[in-house]
């Protein structure tokens, strides 16, 4: 029988991508986002080629999410691997200049919305047991501190530390947990960032050879696929591009 993949996020960047990869492979698909129009357009593309459930959902209605869940279905109810992938920044502005609406609402996305996902389906994934993998999209930002990234940084590392934390109250289930932080990648993200800036979309990407979503889909699907003896804890993934910026002091 085919395994069942739940990923929030799924209507651009990394989720689309996934959901690609996945159904691909024959994989059952809960596919979820807000944007209605996109998730129909997916389900039509992939039709033929797996089973699939588009599900509009805002990530930060907790009462909505609890009841999609509780609605599901077989094989859309037996959880094997869940990609917690929706996301966002809003913002790039230092910490005094930022507008706390937009704090707010990435903590709401960020880390409540992973949470609500993660606990309404832990008894779908528990369930399945032996080998499902549950994939905490964190990012670059919460490892490493930059200008701008204030909330966005604190929401990344809250998503790492939650990541093992959910390790240590599943020992014995046979579910894995993983954080996978990626770099620089190329998506949407930059626009939804910048409240639509193109050039500064062409800024952040030009000359850098940035990561592409489907290199973040093969990722997800060797996290998931692998033989079920073996966790990965964390994978921090850069662009080859991409290093560390040097210590800030600021002198007199
Ligand atoms: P995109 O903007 O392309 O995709 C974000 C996805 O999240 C969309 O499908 C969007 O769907 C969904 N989403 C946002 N808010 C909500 C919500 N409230 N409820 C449900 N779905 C929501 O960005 P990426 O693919 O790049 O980002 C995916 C994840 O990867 C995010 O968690 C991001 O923080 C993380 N990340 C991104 C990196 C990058 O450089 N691009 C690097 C490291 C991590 P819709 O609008 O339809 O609801
Ligand atoms: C997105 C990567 O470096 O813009 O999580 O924060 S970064």
């Amino acid at each position: 029988m085919s395994q069942t993949l739940f990923i929030t996020g799924a209507t651009s960047g990394f989720g689309l991508a996934c959901a690609r990869r996945f159904g691909s492979e024959g994989w059952n698909l809960v596919i979820t986002g807000r944007r209605e129009d996109r998730l129909r357009a997916l389900a039509d593309e992939l039709k033929g080629q797996c089973q699939v459930l588009p599900l509009v959902l805002d990530v930060t209605d907790t009462d909505a999410v609890k009841a999609a869940v509780a609605a599901l279905e077989p094989p859309f109810s037996e959880v094997y691997t869940l990609i917690n992938n929706a996301g966002l920044a809003l913002g790039t502005e230092p910490a005094q200049d930022c507008d706390l609406e937009n704090w707010h609402r990435m903590i709401d996305t960020n880390v409540k919305g992973l949470t609500t996902v993660t606990h309404s389906l832990l008894p779908n994934i528990i369930r399945t047991g032996k080998g499902a993998t549950i994939i905490n999209i964190g990012s670059v930002a919460g490892h490493w501190p930059y200008p701008g990234g204030n909330t966005y940084c604190g929401t990344k590392a809250f998503v790492e530390q939650f990541s093992y934390a959910l390790r240590c109250d599943l020992e014995g289930t046979g579910v894995r947990v993983s954080n996978l932080a990626p770099g620089l990648s190329e998506s949407e993200f930059t626009l939804v960032r910048t409240g639509g800036n193109r050039e500064a979309y062409d800024a952040t990407y030009a000359g850098a050879e940035p990561i592409q979503p489907e290199d973040i889909a093969n990722t997800c699907w060797w996290l998931a696929t692998l033989p079920h003896h073996m966790n990965i804890n964390s994978l921090e993934v850069m662009a080859t591009r991409q290093t560390w910026g040097r210590l800030s002091i600021h002198r007199e």
